[in-house]
């Protein structure tokens, strides 16, 4: 999926990863892999004022919709590549049609909190939290953007408790997403707390706020690449300096692999076109070894 962002070339990120070993890395991990029939989006649709092509992103995010919730619900763990961060409107909808109660670590340089009434770009990969998030949008609201009808009908009616979310990594939020974050009072470890506390206690933070009511609460981890500092993944179509350091980004995966309530993940906004053929390849290394740690490598 390209068509949540104005850059072309997002869409090879998956083949760029599996063609540099992720199914034998996840296999080697212990997983036994089932790779879902490729997913067709289409390439002209309408739109909406302020979702630049919303019928193709919501139409894709539908399609990912179902594949995840099946999934999911035959106690499969999704693992969804992209793909610009638009594609996470359909894993949020999937994992929470099976888990109403899911929490989710939203690792990411931007909140995607936006909505189409809200955002300056109109770039959907920047609303993804924004549309699957209580209080955010209206069903009817919903239904009159071309694509997204869908998530106000079961089973996708369900959606993200703000108190069952938090962000790490943010340093780049628009006005009207700030707003939202202190009206919804959702819990985020930006930059800053990083500094201040560092990523041990920022993920001990984290984790007690999620599992503090429900121990067993499962977990949904949707990793966007650009909240890694870009000295190193520099391929990536919105690139903010200041990012999280090689060893925070591992820190954050394998935390989350530790607590054992991870359910499902994404990694996404990995751009092999952006970048020199060094920058691609270290973007995409670094997304290789995220995904493991995610999934359980550990150093000893
Ligand atoms: N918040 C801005 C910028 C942005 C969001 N996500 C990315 N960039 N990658 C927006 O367009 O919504
Ligand atoms: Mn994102
Ligand atoms: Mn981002």
């Amino acid at each position: 999926m390209t068509f949540g962002q104005p850059f072309t070339g997002v869409d090879l990120g998956p083949s760029s990863m599996i063609e540099e070993g992720l199914p034998s890395q996840l296999s080697q991990l212990g997983w036994r892999i089932e790779n879902t029939p490729e997913v067709d989006f289409a390439t002209e649709g309408r739109e909406a004022p302020g979702a630049r092509n919303s019928e193709i992103v919501g139409g894709g995010a539908f399609k990912i919709a179902e594949l995840v919730r099946t999934n999911a619900g035959e106690g499969k763990f999704p693992l969804t590549l992209g793909g610009d961060h638009s594609i996470s409107i359909g894993t949020l909808a999937g994992m929470l049609s099976n888990y109403p109660d899911l929490g989710v670590i939203w690792v990411d340089a931007h909140a995607d909190l936006n909505t189409p009434e809200i955002s300056g770009s109109g770039n959907m990969h920047g609303m993804p939290v924004g549309l699957c998030t209580e209080g955010m949008m209206k069903d009817e609201d919903l239904r009159n953007i071309p694509g997204l009808s869908w998530l106000a009908e079961k089973p996708y009616k369900n959606r993200l408790k703000p108190s069952n979310l938090v962000y790490v990594g943010l340093r780049d939020v628009d006005l009207p997403e700030r707003a939202t974050i202190k009206r919804l009072g959702i819990k985020y470890y930006s930059m800053y707390d990083i500094d201040r506390l560092g990523i041990g206690r920022v993920m001990e933070g984290a984790f007690q706020h999620l599992t503090e009511s429900n121990p067993s609460r499962p977990i949904h981890l949707s990793y966007d690449i650009d909240a890694i500092d870009p000295a190193s993944a520099p391929a990536t179509g919105t690139a903010v300096r200041g990012g999280l350091t090689y060893r925070e980004a591992h820190y954050v995966a394998e935390r989350t692999a530790n607590s054992g309530n991870l359910v499902g993940a994404d990694i996404v906004e990995l751009n092999p076109s952006l970048s020199d053929d060094k920058g691609v390849a270290e973007t995409t290394q670094m997304g290789l070894a995220v995904v493991r740690s995610f999934m359980g490598e550990s150093i000893i």
